[in-house]
């Protein structure tokens, strides 16, 4: 699909959900790296506006189990918060608005799969963050995401991309990419590939913990980029989005991910490696919002897995983007030729900076931890 899709054709797809009124403009938002996404405005001033999103069937093999995924995980925080007696809550969790057939996504003539969503609004979302308020609101809302689910049987819910998170399984894939060199781009990035050879071993900590029985599985969001919590206008935030990957995951997984965007001065794909720096203040804005809730629930042995998760993302990051560099682009949305060595090259300079500060980064989360009583051992 181009990226001028003709709005014309997004509206005749909105129609075929259950919205109320009728949808009168789309507009392409957001800028994340697999699906594409618009906000459908109605003539109906007194319903709510929609989200539309054609859902990457290339990332994502079963959009059925996926969508049934979001149902049960977004079901069940609805009820939380509705036994808790907050207030608004369409704004605090994701409601999914099924098609007329009663599917929850619709499958146009191009095979292409669509979702809607109720628009929370009006509401901000950050590529990079600009102040600690904003960083601890994020903390605030991944704990809380965490909690919410912690009494969820993680049976219920399948595996949307299996071993999305096992790094083994990531470099297993980066080294069939090498060999195969499809794109013909092995030669121009051997610095790369040395530096992440080099620290493979170490990256192992969090499977390692794990094959020693000393954290527990539970369901993560495993996609916790800043821009997936949704903030009002005043930066308090509201909803965790993009709930595509949430299935079973150690909550490493989410603090590392979540930290690899907040810690960072420059975005994610960089291009001037000398503005990637350390972000300090808002590592510990966003490490203290996330204890206020996660303290309910979090083991020692996890306290002490969170600074394997803040090493392994970025590292893991630059394997996932140079290995679809190597294979030619199939997999995340590129802006120019160069983008995944980019944002590589980008990602393997915060993984050498968060490695550098570990033990400073290491006692903040200690220090945070004492802050909220948890124990340590
Ligand atoms: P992607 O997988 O492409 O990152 P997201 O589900 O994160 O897709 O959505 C992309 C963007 O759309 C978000 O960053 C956010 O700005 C906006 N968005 C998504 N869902 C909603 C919603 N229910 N209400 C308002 N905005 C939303
Ligand atoms: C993708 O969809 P988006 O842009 O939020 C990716 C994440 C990566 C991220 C890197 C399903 O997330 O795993 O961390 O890009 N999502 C999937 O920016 O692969
Ligand atoms: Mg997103």
């Amino acid at each position: 699909m181009s990226q001028q899709m003709d709005s014309s054709l997004v509206l005749k797809i909105a129609e075929k959900f259950f919205i109320k009124g009728n949808p009168v403009t789309a507009k392409r938002v957001g800028s994340g790296h697999i699906n594409d996404t618009f906000q459908i405005l109605t003539d109906s001033l007194n319903e709510p506006d929609y989200l539309l999103q054609r859902i990457n069937h290339y990332v994502f093999k079963d959009v059925e189990a996926l969508m049934q995924n979001i149902l049960i995980v977004t079901e069940h925080i609805r009820a939380k918060l509705i036994k808790e007696g907050a207030g608004d809550v369409y704004k605090k969790v994701l409601t999914v608005v099924p098609a007329k057939d009663k599917k929850l996504y619709y499958i146009d003539e191009n095979s292409d799969y669509w979702r809607v969503y109720v628009l929370i609004d009006p509401t901000q979302s950050y590529d990079v963050l600009e102040t600690e308020q904003q960083a601890r609101e994020g903390g605030r809302a991944f704990g809380r995401f965490q909690e919410q689910l912690t009494d969820l049987n993680s049976n219920s819910l399948k595996y949307t991309i299996p071993d999305f998170c096992n790094i083994d399984f990531r470099l297993k894939n980066f080294h069939q990419a090498m060999q195969r060199n499809a794109a013909l781009r092995r030669d121009e990035v051997q610095n790369e590939i040395e530096y992440i050879i080099q620290r493979e071993d170490q990256m192992r900590s969090i499977l390692q913990m794990a094959e020693r029985g000393e954290i527990p599985l539970r369901i993560t969001h495993n996609d916790t980029k800043f821009n997936n919590v949704l903030l009002d206008k005043g930066d308090k935030a509201l909803c965790v989005i993009d709930l595509d990957t949430v299935m079973p995951g150690y909550v490493a997984y989410d603090f590392g991910d979540a930290i690899r965007t907040i810690i960072n001065h420059a975005a994610e794909d960089e291009a001037d490696l000398t503005k990637i720096t350390l972000n300090i203040p808002l590592f510990s804005a966003y490490t203290d919002g996330y204890f206020e809730n996660a303290r309910h629930f979090l083991s020692p042995h996890e306290i002490e897995s969170l600074i394997e998760g803040v090493l392994l993302f970025p590292y893991m990051q630059a394997v996932r983007f140079l290995t679809d560099y190597l294979d030619g682009d199939i997999y995340y949305k590129v802006h120019h030729k160069e983008h995944n060595l980019q944002r590589t090259r980008a990602q393997l300079k915060l993984a050498f900076e968060v490695e550098t500060h570990r033990e400073e980064l290491n006692s903040i989360i200690h220090t945070m931890a004492n802050k909220h009583l948890i124990h340590i051992q």
